[in-house]
């Protein structure tokens, strides 16, 4: 009789999908009129001889169920969400929400403000060629120019002419050498220089390139390109300096200042594209001009948000990025 008991009581724990039909189970094999309980309540009416083993068999099998019906509501509470007395009336939880980085940002309302001036955004390697980074910019080796840009080599085998792009400005030679002008495009993307870093110095950085070559473009379309981008970005009221400043790839060549508590701080570098540059990539400079800049997004975002020292923005310190 106890085997059978047995038998049945397992195969119906097999037959259990819900935590309702478990307690049925427990009550009808393990609780108080369940028919173990009921041969351990009679067992005295049992004769002499049965009644140790009767008890002992009882009592295992009872062990039994109960570590079976433990087990079984325990796996039954994993699979069975029913279990886990979800509270639907509680508030969710709030996920954690990232964000723009605020170079990011600068560099998406900076190249929109060139976007509605007729400016498409391309965009470039951050592994250059020697050649592009500076020969055809007009800066030839022993150029003094080079030590401006000081320059982190990659470590090619075969090949000594590789390095990061330590500007922006190799992105105007590869696109004029695609296209036909009228050309007005931005490249925003990352450099790098072999130097040291301070308040306003990183080794790596990003710029925003600008270049406009057509039939009659003048020095007058790249003041006014400017001012009405630092109209944009800093408001009708900021004062803004232009001075005269060398680049080999320009001329005349220009850098351009904005106001920072009674401070300058130079944002770009700009020109009139210098004709070597137009005639390298096979453009008539006598029918083209144009003009170029690049730009230094993380200066401009200083001055947007009063940011005293430019190394907070690589830093990675949440205290810092979750402000914007
Ligand atoms: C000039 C004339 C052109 O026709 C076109 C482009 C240029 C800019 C030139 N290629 C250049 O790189 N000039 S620059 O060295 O003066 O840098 C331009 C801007 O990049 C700076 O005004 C500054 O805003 C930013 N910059 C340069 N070095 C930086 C930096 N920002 C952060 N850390 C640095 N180390």
């Amino acid at each position: 009789m106890i085997q059978d008991i047995k038998k049945k009581a397992i195969s119906d724990l097999q037959g259990i999908t819900s935590v309702e039909s478990l307690e049925q189970w427990r009550i009808e094999y393990l609780g108080r009129n369940s028919q173990l309980t009921s041969i351990l309540r009679n067992i005295r009416s049992l004769p002499e001889n049965e009644r140790k083993t009767v008890g002992s068999e009882t009592n295992t099998l009872k062990e039994l169920l109960q570590f079976e019906y433990k087990k079984f509501k325990l796996n039954l509470s994993k699979t069975n969400t029913s279990t886990n007395s979800i509270d639907v009336t509680l508030p969710g939880r709030k996920g954690n929400v990232g964000g723009l980085h605020p170079i990011t940002s600068i560099i998406r309302e900076i190249t929109s403000a060139f976007g509605d001036m007729g400016f498409s955004v391309v965009e470039g390697t951050e592994t250059e060629l020697e050649h592009y980074n500076f020969d055809l910019l007009n800066i030839p080796a022993n150029h003094p120019a080079r030590d401006q840009w000081d320059t982190i080599w990659l470590d090619r085998p075969n090949r000594k002419d590789n390095l990061l792009r330590t500007h922006t400005s190799p992105m105007q030679v590869r696109v004029m050498e695609n296209t036909t002008p009228p050309i007005r495009v931005v490249v925003p993307g990352k450099c790098y220089r072999y130097e040291a870093t301070d308040a306003t110095h990183e080794w790596h950085f990003h710029q925003i390139e600008g270049l406009a070559v057509a039939e009659n473009v003048t020095f007058s379309d790249l003041k006014g390109t400017l001012y009405e981008f630092a109209r944009r970005i800093f408001g009708p009221s900021r004062k803004v300096r232009f001075r005269c400043d060398f680049f080999p790839f320009v001329e005349p060549g220009v850098d351009m200042s904005i106001d920072w508590n009674g401070d300058w701080i130079e944002i770009l570098g700009a020109g009139m594209v210098h004709p070597k540059v137009l005639e390298g990539v096979g453009y008539d400079s006598s029918r083209y001009t144009g003009f170029a800049f690049g730009m230094g997004p993380e200066r401009i975002a200083m001055l947007r948000y009063n940011i005293e020292d430019i190394r907070y923005f690589f830093s990675n310190d949440l205290r810092f990025l979750s402000q914007f």
